[in-house]
């Protein structure tokens, strides 16, 4: 059987400035790739609330939550996609919430969302959780209605004080433009800012310079893709658009032998605060905090699972301490 190798070049005369082992430089990445149509609207969005929680002296974490997807073709049929559904980022936003912070919560588009995520992407649909009345009006079941009404109180709550703002992405563009205009507007807050970096972004895309048009044909038969490596972002974002945050991310692997040596490569090579290292299939019993002098392991015990405690509720305070020391003298420890 015959095999197609894509991206096809579309303008294969363009030349993609590199830096010599076929990396592009972000900078470069941001000049060739044409930014989101909503980039205004999400900008404007979030000056409005970094003005208002500067002006109020709040700490603010930006959480990045969910998995990008890449795109085969420019006008996009297929893409590639991740596992991650955005719990890690949904569940944090609660607890942060909790703990003072006001929250930008730039997650993938219908992924898992902060309160809402306790009625959601389970068995249970939407109407399963409400009976139609006689008079023709509709309420919540009565097992559901105390744990809802709680939840949609501190819902309300965040919404009402402007301590929550929702914003998306879908493709790895997308993400790559609204990380770099993010971060570069919360630097207005100085140490103030967290980034919280949980979101599960592909290491691996298709320059749009190189990508097919239009819908890939099966015609040929078999589809051989060849996709170029994403330029490291932390690097900028650590060194310039965020140089003053608190910065904080994640690595996840499914060797554990590479969790640690790779969560520490990652903070020497970007020289950056706090990683939290995760394997994929305890991700939500343990993680290990690596900064620059330290490493602990934070783990929830079997009962503490089954009582539905949440690792992130002991993420989130160990994180909350950290960044109170980096705002009052710069360190963490
Ligand atoms: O979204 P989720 O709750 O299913 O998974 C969370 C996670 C594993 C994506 C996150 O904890 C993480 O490790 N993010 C960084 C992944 C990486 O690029 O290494």
């Amino acid at each position: 059987m015959a095999s197609i190798t894509v991206p096809i070049p579309t303008n294969s005369n363009e030349p993609i400035l590199d830096n010599g082992q076929g990396v592009i430089d972000p900078d470069v990445y941001f000049q060739i790739n044409e930014s989101p149509a909503d980039l205004p609207e999400f900008e404007s969005k979030l000056n409005t609330f970094v003005d208002f929680h500067k002006s109020k002296g709040s700490n603010v974490v930006f959480i990045t939550s969910g998995g990008t997807t890449v795109p085969l073709e420019n006008q996009t049929v297929r893409f590639i996609d991740n596992f991650s559904n955005g719990t890690r980022g949904a569940t944090s936003a609660e607890y942060f919430l909790e703990a003072g912070y006001a929250v930008v919560f730039m997650h993938r588009q219908n992924s898992i969302q902060p309160y809402n995520r306790h009625f959601t992407h389970s068995q249970m649909g939407f109407l399963d959780y409400l009976e139609p009345m006689e008079n023709g009006s509709v309420q919540v079941l009565s097992k559901y209605a105390a744990k809802m009404h709680e939840l949609l109180t501190k819902y309300n709550e965040a919404k009402k004080s402007n301590r929550i703002l929702m914003l998306d992405f879908v493709t790895l563009p997308e993400y790559l433009f609204k990380l770099q205009s993010g971060s570069k507007i919360l630097a207005r807050l100085e140490r103030k800012a967290m980034y919280y970096l949980a979101a599960a972004v592909s290491d691996f895309f298709i320059p749009s310079q190189k990508m097919a048009e239009h819908k890939i044909q099966s015609r040929d038969g078999g589809l051989t893709l060849t996709l170029d490596q994403v330029p490291k972002f932390l690097k900028p974002l650590v060194s310039n658009w965020a140089a003053k945050g608190l910065i904080v991310s994640f690595k996840l692997e499914t060797d554990s032998n590479l969790l640690v040596p790779k969560a520490r490569q990652a903070l020497t090579r970007y020289g950056h605060q706090v990683v939290i290292g995760n394997m994929l299939k305890t991700r939500k019993q343990t993680v290990t905090f690596i900064t620059q002098h330290n490493q602990k392991v934070l783990s929830l015990s079997q009962q503490q699972m089954a009582d539905g405690i949440e690792i992130e509720s002991e993420i989130i305070p160990e994180l909350a301490r950290i960044h109170q020391n980096w705002i009052d003298s710069g360190k963490t420890e």
